[in-house]
C-alpha cells in the first residue's frame, strides 16, 4: 500500500512543500485574480439529482428520453460552467429501476460530437451495451433496452464513446442508475430522501470556473464535486441513512472514513449485496467502484457535523470530500437497531454483523475451463497503456469464451516501477475476485464485482461465469483516460 500512489506523491510532495513555504495551509486562502473561483470547504448545499420520471409505462416497461446535450451547470456558486450532460444536468438524472422489469432509454445525441451510453455494471445484450464503436451520431438516436436481469444493484451510466470517452465523462456524462428487487425492498434499509447516491470525482476549474480537460492529468485536478458541488455540505437527521459511494472519477482513487472514528456498514459492493455487511473504518473504491454503506447519524449531538474524507489524498484540499451536518429532527423509524447486531457495540470484533434476513445466496464457483493472463502496463517510449503488449484493436477479439462457462483471470499490474494504479472493468458479468497476491480477497471487496483494484505491482485472480449473453464486449483499464490510451481489450462469447 504505500507505494499505492508513488509516482503522483513523489512529484505531489515537491510543489506541496513548496506551495507551503509561501502559503502555510492552516491560513485562510486570500483570493488571488489567477484562482478559479472555488469556494471553502462546505459553504455549498449537496444537490441530489433528480430522479427520472418516465415518458410512459406499460404492465412491464418504464420508457425514458433523454438528450446529451453541452449546456451551462451552476457547479461553483453563481458561474456558468459549460459542461456536457444528460438532460441538461450534471449529474444526470437518477433512473430507478426493478429488477425484472424493463427499462427502455432513448438516447437523443445533441452533441457536436458521437456518444455512447454505457449502463456500468449491467447484463444487457451487446446491442444495449454502450459498445465503444455502436456510438450515436450527431443528432441520431438510439434506444437501449435493460432488461433488469441481476440483483439490487447500484448502477451508473456514462458515456463510452470510443477516444472521447474520458473527456465526455470528465465533462460531465455520468449519472446513476438504481436498481430494486423485492429483497431490497423487504429489508430494512433508509429510502427515499434517506437513501443517497453520491457521485464522487475531482476536477479542474480555470479562473473563470470553466472546466479544464487535460488528459491522464494526475497531478492537477485539485478540486472535489460531490454530485456535481464542491465539497459540499448535506444537512442530515439523527437517523440511519444508506448513502450509494460511486467512484465517478476518471482516474482518481479513494479511500473513504468518517472523522471522529465514525464508521460505515457497507451492506453492497459493485454489484448488489454482499452476503455478510460488514463495518468498516475505510473504504477504497477505485474509479467506476461502488460500495453501498449505512452511516448512522442517530447518536450524534444536534450542530454537529461528520466530514467524509480521502485518507489517500496527497493534498488537504482533496482531503475533504464531504460534510454531514446533524439537524435537530430524530427519527427512530426503520431499521430498528436491533436489526444491526454489532454495528453500535464497540466490543464486538469489527469484520461482520450479520442482518437477519440478509440475502446469502452467492453465484455458485463453477469449475473454470479456461485460464487466461492480463498484464497492464504503461509503456513509456509510446506513452500508451497496453493489455499484454497491444493496444485496443476493435478488429481483435483477445478472448474467445464459449458461452455458459467459467474463466479465471490472471490479472497483473506490471506499473510497480512507475507506480501507476489500474483498475479492470469488465463488461457484462459480476465476477468474484479470489485472491490478491496469493491472499484471499477480504468478502466485502470479493463478490460481486464488476472493477477489480490493482496497485501498482498487484496480481489479482477473479472468476467469472458467461452464461447470459453472446457477442463481443470490451475490458478495459478503468482508469479511463488510460482506457482512452488504449488500455482496452474484447471477449466474445460465442455459442
Ligand atoms: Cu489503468
Amino acid at each position: 500500500m504505500i507505494h499505492l500512489l508513488s509516482r503522483r506523491n513523489a512529484i505531489k510532495a515537491c510543489s506541496v512543500a513548496g506551495a507551503a513555504l509561501v502559503l502555510p495551509t492552516s491560513l485562510p486562502v486570500t483570493w488571488r485574480s489567477g484562482d478559479p473561483p472555488v469556494p471553502p470547504p462546505f459553504s455549498v448545499p449537496l444537490r441530489t439529482p433528480p430522479v427520472l420520471t418516465p415518458t410512459h409505462r406499460t404492465s412491464d416497461t418504464d420508457f425514458y428520453d433523454i438528450r446529451i446535450q453541452e449546456t451551462d451547470q451552476e457547479m461553483l456558486p453563481g458561474i456558468r460552467t459549460k459542461a456536457l450532460t444528460y438532460n441538461g444536468i450534471f449529474p444526470g438524472p437518477t433512473i430507478r429501476a426493478q429488477r425484472d422489469r424493463n427499462t427502455v432509454v432513448r438516447h437523443t445525441n445533441g452533441m457536436s460530437m458521437p456518444a455512447a451510453v454505457h449502463l456500468h455494471g449491467a447484463n444487457v445484450p451487446r446491442s444495449s451495451d454502450g459498445y465503444p464503436l455502436d456510438s450515436i451520431t450527431p443528432g441520431q438516436s438510439r434506444v437501449y433496452r435493460y432488461a433488469n436481469i441481476q440483483p439490487a444493484a447500484t448502477l451508473w451510466y456514462h458515456d463510452h464513446a470510443h477516444h472521447m470517452e474520458s473527456e465526455h465523462l470528465y465533462r460531465g456524462l455520468a449519472a446513476a442508475y438504481l436498481l430494486s428487487d423485492p429483497v431490497d425492498r423487504l429489508l430494512p434499509l433508509p429510502s427515499g430522501a434517506f437513501d443517497v447516491p453520491l457521485l464522487i470525482r475531482d476536477a479542474k476549474f480555470d479562473r473563470n470556473g470553466q472546466l479544464v480537460y487535460i488528459h491522464d492529468d494526475f497531478m492537477d485536478r485539485p478540486t472535489i464535486l460531490v454530485n456535481g458541488r464542491p465539497q459540499p455540505y448535506f444537512e442530515v437527521e439523527r437517523r440511519l441513512y444508506r448513502l450509494r459511494l460511486i467512484n465517478a472519477s476518471n482516474i482518481e482513487p479513494f479511500k473513504f472514513q468518517l472523522n471522529n472514528g465514525n464508521r460505515f456498514l457497507q451492506i453492497a459492493s459493485d454489484g448488489g449485496f454482499l452476503r455478510m455487511p460488514a463495518v468498516r473504518q475505510e473504504i477504497e473504491l477505485f474509479p467506476s467502484e461502488r460500495a453501498e454503506v449505512l452511516v448512522d447519524f442517530r447518536s450524534l449531538a444536534p450542530g454537529t457535523s461528520v466530514v467524509l474524507q480521502n485518507s489517500l489524498s496527497a493534498t488537504e484540499s482533496k482531503r475533504q470530500i464531504m460534510q454531514f451536518r446533524i439537524g435537530d429532527n430524530t427519527s427512530w423509524s426503520t431499521p430498528d437497531p436491533d436489526l444491526i447486531p454489532g454495528w453500535e457495540d464497540d466490543r464486538m470484533p469489527l469484520e461482520h454483523a450479520g442482518i437477519p434476513g440478509w440475502p446469502t445466496d452467492e453465484a455458485p464457483l463453477a469449475p473454470a475451463t479456461q485460464t487466461r493472463q492480463f498484464i497492464m502496463h504503461f509503456d513509456a517510449n509510446t506513452s500508451e497503456f497496453l493489455i499484454n503488449g497491444q493496444s485496443y484493436d476493435p478488429n481483435r477479439v483477445d478472448a474467445t469464451i464459449k458461452h455458459g462457462t467459467t474463466e479465471v483471470w490472471k490479472i497483473v499490474n506490471a506499473d510497480a516501477a512507475l507506480g501507476i494504479p489500474h483498475a479492470m472493468h469488465l463488461h457484462l458479468v459480476q465476477f468474484r475476485v479470489l485472491d490478491r497476491n496469493g491472499e484471499p480477497e477480504p468478502a466485502y471487496d470479493a463478490y460481486p464485482k464488476d472493477t477489480v483494484r490493482l496497485h501498482p505491482g498487484d496480481v489479482v485472480r477473479i472468476q467469472a461465469t458467461f452464461n447470459s449473453f453472446t457477442g463481443l464486449y470490451p475490458f478495459h483499464c478503468h482508469f479511463i483516460d488510460h482506457a482512452a490510451h488504449s488500455m482496452m481489450g474484447q471477449f466474445e462469447i460465442v455459442p
